[in-house]
């Protein structure tokens, strides 16, 4: 059986360790792609040289032509610009949209049949506009979100509880921001939700708020310690999750921002809910229910997803 080609659209940060990730899981052939001539190939051969280090056999090339995603199973999104200091996911919109739409030609016309996952922000409008610009179907192009938020909540509770971030689950719902929704009645560990762990006494209402806001602020907290960018790891560890959950047909239940088509009451919009992952590309949309507040909060974040939404049409007409 031939390998399967992973191509990774953008080569920066987040790209070059996905490249490794990528490679060090064996999940295929990796093709890293940029504007910036010499970054992917110079990455590709670099983390090429680790392979007989760390024992992977994976074929790694860089390319500065859309031709060389050719025929490619799985496409990861970070093309773009990252946020500095001071600046919100959404002041990247204007930048990042024409980006989008650059990189929907280019799938469109030499991966169609990948399985896509945008990580580029602000995420539930990009991957929103990037499906539209590709024309691939809703099913195979998703938005890596959720992972990523629900990771930092599993391990701030993890550290909190001294116990075992495997046996933290949380739930993280609605669009990447300031407005997602932690949902602590969702999140256990061990199968104990956090509210009985409260009333156990394991922590306090303070604190699990606490918890939840800095879950809220995770992004801008490494992006103030950084200075220079933003998070890379745990990004890239999330989409590779849902890459490995695609290719090996896994059928991972995994938050994550997928097109809505009905479900919640909503249609035509990206947001982030439960999906089961398997070689269907996104095979169901999980509808949980909320109770008041939850869906309160719910629908501010649809709200302030919706308003990325209509900016993105301002400057895109194609997209109306
Ligand atoms: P960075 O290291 O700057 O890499 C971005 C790469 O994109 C650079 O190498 C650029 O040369 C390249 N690029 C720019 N324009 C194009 C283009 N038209 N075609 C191809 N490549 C292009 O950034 P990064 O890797 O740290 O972050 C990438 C994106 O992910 C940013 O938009 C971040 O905001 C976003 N991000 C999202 C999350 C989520 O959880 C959703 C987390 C962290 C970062």
């Amino acid at each position: 059986m031939a390998r399967n080609k992973i191509a990774l659209i953008g080569s920066g940060m987040i790209g070059g360790t996905l490249a490794h990730l990528a490679g060090l899981k064996e999940l295929g052939d990796i093709v890293l792609f940029d504007i910036a001539e010499g970054t992917p190939q110079g990455k590709a051969l670099d983390i090429a040289q680790s392979g007989p280090v760390e024992g992977f056999d994976a074929r790694l090339s860089g390319a500065n032509d859309y031709s060389a995603i050719e025929g490619a199973d799985v496409c990861i999104v970070t093309a773009g610009v990252p946020r500095k200091p001071g600046m919100s996911r959404d002041d990247l919109l204007g930048i990042n949209l024409k980006v989008m739409e650059a990189v929907g030609a280019g799938i469109k016309q030499y991966a169609p049949n990948a399985f896509v996952i945008c990580i580029t922000n602000p995420l539930d409008a990009m991957v929103w506009a990037l499906q539209k610009f590709s024309g691939l179907p809703k099913t195979h192009v998703v938005g890596m979100a959720g992972v990523l938020d629900s990771a930092r909540f599993r391990h701030f509770l993890a550290t909190e509880f001294d116990v075992s971030v495997e046996d933290v689950t949380a739930f993280v719902l609605g669009g990447h921001g300031d407005t997602m929704v932690p949902l602590v009645r969702y999140s256990t560990v061990a199968g104990i939700p956090l509210p009985d762990l409260v009333k156990m006494g394991w922590t306090s209402q303070e604190k699990l708020d606490a918890i939840v806001q800095r879950t809220r602020d995770g992004g801008a907290e490494i992006v103030g310690l950084l200075k220079t960018g933003s998070a890379y790891y745990a990004p890239a560890a999330s989409a590779i999750e849902m890459a490995e959950s695609f290719l090996k047909d896994k059928k991972r239940v995994l938050p994550a921002a997928a097109a809505l088509t009905g479900q919640y009451g909503l249609d035509d919009l990206y947001v982030g809910v439960p999906v089961v992952i398997g070689a269907g590309g996104v095979e169901r949309v999980v509808e949980i229910t909320l109770d008041g507040e939850e869906k309160a909060q719910f629908e501010k974040s649809v709200g302030s997803v919706k308003g990325l939404m209509d900016a993105c049409r301002g400057i895109a007409p194609s997209l109306a």
